[in-house]
């Protein structure tokens, strides 16, 4: 039997009957639905926005937290072929569904009261609420201890005044998590973004993620009443909490971004005929592209233990950086290198690795660029901060 290039080790052989339905669920919708759109989406720098009511009714929202809030109650592993079967199709649409789940129905579920909760989570999961999370701000996003956004209190109300920068569906959303220091450290409150004094406005000129909405927020005397206020965390560990959910999925999407990347290689060095044989019966791309499989696989198998060891309860944060550094870092490389093997063809979005590799120029600095990964590894092996 041969091997399947994308999964030489068999990992799928590893998955439980449940985890390898949602795989195929997503992997058909992606298929039939996003590769056939995406390349004149990020040409147009537009985010597919019909997809949204599918990708809702199909439980990809939210999709780790309980069927009581409307959620489909699925494994952490889920969660992460979710993620890796969207982002074949474009990190765009993965992106989507990272901030929608880990970024903002989770801090409601994890940090929320039961009447909030109530009021968001069912509509979130219909995509009938569509939330942005604003942590990062224009001075700087590495650092975000040193927040400008305030809160202050005014009687049963806060005010929020400040910016935030680089936000993920700013301009869809109906409500942003928004990170703010007060008195009492930093809080998480849920800010209807048609609340007066909110605004947001569209990021253009992006060469990467074009299949995604990022926006700048500014909130100019944002009054919002204390019930939108999370009130079961405080501090910065309110929104790295969410960051670890988020930086989890994002672990297993680039594998899918790879993925595609090596497949389109394959197929095109078979068929392209240079020095009188197909470019793939060479040595030198034959060597670039077992390297491709084999990072490939590596980072299959980090995923899926860091997604074991999430469902056990035992995930450390360490782990989870280590793995979004080198998995992110596989798909880049392989994107670029993809690139390069399908010469001038490969610099037009008719084939997919230009695009990946554009996107991945995000996702390599977003959730904490690689640096940041690295220095949280670095401190757990020395027990120094060296920020
Ligand atoms: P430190 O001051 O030591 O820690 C503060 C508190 O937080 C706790 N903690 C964590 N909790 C959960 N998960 C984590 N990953 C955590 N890391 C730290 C920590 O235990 C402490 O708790 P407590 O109880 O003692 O107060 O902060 P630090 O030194 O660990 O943080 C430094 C650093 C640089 C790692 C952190 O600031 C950082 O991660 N910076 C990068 C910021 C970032 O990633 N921003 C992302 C913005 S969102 C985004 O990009 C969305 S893109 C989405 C998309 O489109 O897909
Ligand atoms: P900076 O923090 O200014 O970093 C600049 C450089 O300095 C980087 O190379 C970094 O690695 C390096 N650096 C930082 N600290 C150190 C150090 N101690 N030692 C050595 N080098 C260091 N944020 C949100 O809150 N919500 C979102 O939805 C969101 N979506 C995003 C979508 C896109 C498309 C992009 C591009 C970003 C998004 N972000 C979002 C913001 C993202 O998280 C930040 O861009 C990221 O955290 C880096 O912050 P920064 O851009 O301000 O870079």
């Amino acid at each position: 039997m041969p091997l399947n290039p994308t999964d030489l080790f068999d990992i799928r052989s590893l998955l439980s009957e449940e985890e390898r339905a949602v795989q195929d669920a997503v992997a058909r919708f992606t298929d039939e639905k996003v590769i056939p759109i995406i390349g004149d989406a990020f040409d147009q720098g537009r985010f597919p926005k019909e997809l949204v009511p599918e990708i809702a009714a199909m439980g990809l929202l939210g999709s780790s937290l309980p069927e009581q809030y409307g959620c489909a109650g699925l494994n952490a592993v889920s969660y992460g072929l979710i993620c890796q079967e969207l982002e074949r199709g474009d990190s765009g649409i993965r992106s989507f569904v990272s901030v929608q789940s880990s970024l903002c129905m989770y801090p409601i579920y994890a940090y929320g009261s039961e009447e909030q909760r109530q009021r968001y989570l069912p509509g979130m999961a219909k995509g009938e609420i569509i939330g942005c999370f604003g942590l990062t701000e224009p001075h700087g996003g590495s650092d975000p201890a040193n927040m400008k956004t305030t809160a202050k209190k005014d009687g049963g109300d806060w005010v929020i005044n400040g910016a935030k920068m680089w936000i993920t569906n700013g301009n869809l959303a109906q409500i942003a998590i928004v990170w703010a220091q007060t008195d009492d450290g930093i809080q998480g409150f849920i800010v209807p973004t048609d609340t007066k004094g909110f605004a947001a406005q569209e990021i253009h000129k992006k060469m990467s993620l074009r299949a995604s909405v990022t926006s700048a927020l500014f909130f100019d005397n944002v009054r919002i009443p204390d019930s939108q206020r999370l009130p079961n965390v405080k501090g910065l560990k309110g929104p790295l909490g969410c960051l670890t959910q988020a930086r989890y999925g994002i672990t297993w999407g680039p594998i899918g971004a790879a993925q595609a990347c090596l497949t389109e290689v394959v197929n095109y060095t078979k068929e392209r005929i240079l020095f009188g044989r197909p470019v793939s019966a060479t040595q030198a791309v034959q060597i670039k592209m077992a390297e491709m499989a084999r990072r490939i696989t590596l980072a299959q198998l980090l995923s899926l233990q860091l997604g074991r060891l999430k469902d056990a309860g035992t995930m450390q944060p360490t782990q989870v950086s280590l793995a979004k550094w080198n998995n992110v870092r596989m798909a880049i490389d392989i994107a670029r290198e993809a690139r390069d093997i399908l010469g001038g063809s490969g610099i037009t979005t008719e084939y997919c690795p230009i695009r990946h590799a554009l996107n991945l120029e995000s996702v390599i600095t977003y959730e904490g660029t690689e640096t940041v990964h690295q220095l949280v590894v670095g401190r757990e092996l020395t027990g120094i901060n060296a920020f």
